[in-house]
C-alpha cells in the first residue's frame, strides 16, 4: 500500500505562488504567546504539553500533539465555552441532570437515569469548532486564531434521539423543522437571555444521527466536553453539539438567540452577520498534514513518512492526495485504519524519501460526494468553515 517516491530539487523551487504565500508562518506564530497561560480549572485535567492555553474558554491541541491512531485522548482533546461551565458540582449526580423534550407529542422532563433506559448507540465523531483554521485568514478576524487544532476525532455513546422522540409519540407535526438544543449553564444576570444563551438549531434531518450523550472515549462525560450529557450532530460544526444539555426542542423557527442568529453565519467581509446568510451547520471536506508540522525543525534527508487527518460533513472521505511541492504535483497518500464511520476522520499517510530542499507539504480531501477540498478558503468575516488546503500547508527545510 506505501506509495514512495523520490522528489528532484528543481521541482521544489517553484511552488504554486498561491499556495506559499497563503501558507505564511505569521499566523503560526501566535502560539508562542498563548502557550503560557495555565490550564483553568475546569479542564485542568488537560495534558498541558499537548495543547495551547488561548484562554481559560478556548483550549486548543497542538498539531504535533495529534497522533496517528484515530481517537483523540480527551486529555488532548480542543476546549470552546461560550459561557463559564456550570458548577462541578452538576456531575455529583449525573443521573438526576434533567433535559425537557418539547415539541414532541408527548412533552415530559426526563432525567439522564431515564434516558439511559431508552436506547443505545455508539458513533465516532469528528468535533470541530467551526473557527478552526481562522488563524490562517489574513484580515484577522475577531476571535481565537485557532490553526488546526480545534477539532478531534472522539467516539460518544448515549441514547438515539429519534429513540426518545419515538417514545414520546414523535415530532408534533410538520411545521417543526427544526431540532433545538438549549445548554445549561447558569446565565449572568442583567443582560437579555438571547444575548447569551447557547442555543442553536439544525434542520431536523440532523435528528437521525444525533445523540444525547454521556460517555466520550470510554469515560463518563467530563464538564468541560458538556457532562453530565450532550448533543451530538454528527457532521455538524462544534457549535450544534449543545453541552450541559437541558432541553432539545421540535422547533418551527430557529432560536431567536444571538448565537443563532447573528453569531456562526457566514457575512462578506467587511459585512455585518445577519440571519439570512448562511449558518455553520454541516462541515466540509477537509485535511491536514500533522507530520512533519510547522515545530518540526531542520528534518534530515531520506525515508520520511508524512500523515495527517481528512473528514467531511456527513459523508466519508474517499481520497487523500499529498504533495510536497506546494501544490504542483499531487501523490496519493493511503488511508490508515480502522474505519470508524463516515462521521469519523481518517488518518492517512504518504512514505517517501525526500533528498535536502525546502518543501511546501499540503493534502487535498475528496469525499463520496465528490467534493474536493478547495485550495482556497471562502472569505467570510468572521473566519469560519476553512477548508483551504494552501492555508494548511506546512514549510518543512530538510537538510
Ligand atoms: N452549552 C454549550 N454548548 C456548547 C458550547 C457552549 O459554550 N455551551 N460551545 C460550542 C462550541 S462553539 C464548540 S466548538 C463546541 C466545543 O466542544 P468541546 O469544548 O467539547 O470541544 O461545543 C459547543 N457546545
Ligand atoms: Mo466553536
Amino acid at each position: 500500500m506505501t506509495s514512495r517516491l523520490s522528489l528532484h530539487r528543481r521541482h521544489l523551487l517553484a511552488g504554486s505562488a498561491s499556495a506559499l504565500a497563503a501558507a505564511g508562518l505569521g499566523t503560526w506564530s501566535s502560539h508562542a504567546a498563548a502557550q503560557a497561560k495555565p490550564l483553568p480549572s475546569y479542564a485542568a485535567w488537560k495534558d498541558a504539553n499537548s495543547v495551547i492555553v488561548h484562554s481559560s474558554s478556548t483550549i486548543e491541541t497542538r498539531r504535533s500533539a495529534f497522533g496517528t491512531s484515530v481517537i483523540t485522548p480527551a486529555d488532548q482533546l480542543y476546549v470552546r465555552n461560550n459561557l463559564p461551565a456550570p458548577p462541578a458540582s452538576v456531575l455529583d449526580n449525573r443521573d438526576a441532570w434533567q433535559v425537557s423534550i418539547e415539541g414532541v407529542r408527548n412533552p415530559r422532563t426526563l432525567t439522564l437515569g431515564e434516558l439511559k433506559t431508552m436506547g443505545l448507540e455508539t458513533v465516532a465523531t469528528v468535533l470541530q469548532c467551526s473557527g478552526n483554521g481562522r488563524g490562517f485568514f489574513p484580515h484577522k478576524p475577531s476571535g481565537t486564531p485557532w490553526t488546526v487544532g480545534a477539532a478531534g476525532c472522539v467516539v460518544w455513546s448515549g441514547v438515539p434521539v429519534r429513540s426518545v422522540v419515538e417514545a414520546l409519540g414523535g415530532v408534533a407535526g410538520d411545521t417543526l423543522v427544526y431540532m433545538t438544543g438549549t445548554g445549561g449553564e447558569v446565565l449572568p444576570e442583567g443582560v437579555p437571555v438571547d444575548s447569551v444563551l447557547v442555543e442553536r438549531s439544525v434542520p431536523l434531518k440532523a435528528m437521525g444521527d444525533a445523540l444525547l450523550a454521556w460517555e466520550m472515549n470510554g469515560a463518563p462525560l467530563s464538564l468541560a466536553h458538556g457532562g453530565p450529557v450532550r448533543l451530538v450532530v454528527p457532521g455538524y460544526n462544534g457549535v450544534n453539539n449543545i453541552k450541559y444539555v437541558k432541553r432539545l426542542a421540535f422547533t418551527p423557527t430557529e432560536s431567536t438567540a444571538k448565537i443563532m442568529q447573528h453569531g456562526y453565519r457566514m457575512s462578506p467581509l467587511g459585512g455585518k452577520a445577519d440571519p439570512t446568510q448562511a449558518s455553520v451547520l454541516e462541515m466540509n471536506v477537509k485535511s491536514w498534514i500533522n507530520s512533519p508540522h510547522p515545530e518540526s525543525g531542520t528534518l534530515k534527508a531520506g525515508q520520511m513518512q508524512i500523515h495527517g487527518v481528512a473528514f467531511s460533513g456527513t459523508t466519508p472521505v474517499t481520497k487523500v492526495e499529498v504533495s510536497v511541492d506546494g501544490g504542483k504535483t499531487w501523490h496519493a497518500a493511503h488511508f490508515v485504519g480502522p474505519d470508524l464511520g463516515r462521521f469519523a476522520w481518517r488518518q492517512f499517510a504518504l512514505h517517501v524519501k525526500i533528498p535536502a530542499g525546502n518543501y511546501v507539504m499540503v493534502s487535498r480531501a475528496t469525499d463520496a460526494a465528490g467534493n474536493v477540498q478547495p485550495e482556497h478558503r471562502l472569505e467570510n468575516q468572521s473566519g469560519y468553515s476553512n477548508n483551504s488546503w494552501a492555508d494548511h500547508g506546512v514549510k518543512v527545510t530538510v537538510a
